[in-house]
């Protein structure tokens, strides 16, 4: 039985005021951990817990503690027992690197999810939030996506590895509630950008390899720069600081069976993102488009409607995010 704090909060509907009941499920000083604590998302998180007043946060780093060890992690279970999860530790990157290391990919996702749900449910952690993809979602699927989608067509094939470790790990928590009665829940971000990124330009997502080259092109005066695929494809961008405050509710607050798209609702094509990116920076030479890069899928937007219920909006404008972000790589020393 999880033990619920219950406030309120005033929210506004049409200039109308109303007040919530919520019903936050973590006390201040339970013990957190949260897996990739210095990752992208799992930073994020980290940021918005100690802002929203948490005191008992746990992390480790990948080298004192190696998600994929199965001792390794029964250890980390059996001295911290923890009360709450965040699932944020994985293998990621960009298309190229799922497309180039399928079998790490594969591997080390289910290995890491595998051994950190089972402990969870084995040290009777009150309530675990995995975080997936939206990759998991068929290829062709229609737009915007629902949850509903789920395991309705065949997959992208540049990221079919990580898209089934992650519909493991999602269908992991749905049996694990199932048989076992846990609280353990799913969330699927569409692509997510921000501070402590991966910005190495050959295995990252495509926001921090196009801030990377084309801010490389602005400061060696080249004439060209280089960049992937066609340009064609369509992706929609979130904030990671967005998640995080997206996936603190959900701990709080959603204890339904249903997995949870987190995205900002809108999308763009590449060659936008491209043409954005080169006016914040000031790039003023010539894109060249390497096609013989994959596209990948030619779109994934999410349907928020589930999210957006419980109270949730985007905050962070895609412009006002690559500011903040660009100037973080200054302040960072990935721009050099
Ligand atoms: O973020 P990304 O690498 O992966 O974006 P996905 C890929 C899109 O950006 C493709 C284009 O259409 C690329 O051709 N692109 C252009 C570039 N220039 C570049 C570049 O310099 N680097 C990169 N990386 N892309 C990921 C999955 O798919 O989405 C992950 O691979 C995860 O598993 C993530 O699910 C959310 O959006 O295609």
């Amino acid at each position: 039985m999880i033990k619920t704090n219950v406030f309120c909060r005033v929210v506004s509907l049409y200039g109308v005021f109303f007040v919530s009941i919520i019903y936050a499920v973590m006390e201040k000083d339970a013990k957190i951990y949260v897996a990739g604590h210095r990752g992208l998302v799992g930073s994020a998180i980290v940021r918005n817990l100690i802002a929203a007043g948490y005191t008992n946060i746990v992390g480790k780093t990948s080298a004192e503690l190696d998600l994929r060890n199965q001792q390794a992690v029964k250890e980390f279970f059996d001295n911290e027992q923890p009360d709450y999860v965040f699932l944020a530790a994985a293998k990621v990157g960009g298309i190229h690197a799922n497309n180039t290391y399928p079998a790490e990919f594969i591997h080390d996702n289910l290995a890491i999810q595998t051994n950190v749900i089972h402990q969870a449910y084995l040290h009777d952690v009150k309530k675990l939030v995995f975080l997936g993809s939206s990759c998991i979602y068929p290829r062709a699927c229609p737009q915007p996506i629902k949850e509903e989608y789920l395991l309705t067509s065949a997959l992208e094939k540049t990221n079919e590895a990580y898209a089934v470790a992650k519909i493991a790990g999602l269908k992991m928590c749905e049996f694990y509630n199932k048989q076992y009665g846990t609280s353990f829940i799913a969330a699927m971000p569409t692509n997510l950008y921000g501070p402590n990124d991966n910005f190495n330009v050959e295995t990252s997502h495509v926001i921090p390899a196009l801030l990377v080259k084309i801010y490389n092109a602005y400061k060696n005066n080249s004439p060209t720069c280089e960049v992937w695929g066609t340009g064609n494809p369509r992706r929609e961008f979130l904030h990671v600081d967005d998640l995080a405050r997206a996936v603190v509710l959900l701990m709080n607050e959603y204890d339904q069976e249903s997995i949870v798209n987190i995205g900002s609702g809108t999308d763009l094509t590449i060659r936008e993102l491209v043409m954005l990116i080169k006016d914040l920076i000031g790039y003023q030479g010539e894109i060249v488009w390497k096609s013989s890069q994959p596209d990948g899928t030619p779109r994934k937007l999410l349907n928020i409607d589930l999210l957006t219920s419980m109270g949730w909006q985007p905050e962070i404008a895609l412009t006002d995010g690559l500011q903040e972000t660009i100037a973080w790589c200054h302040q960072n020393g990935i721009f050099n």
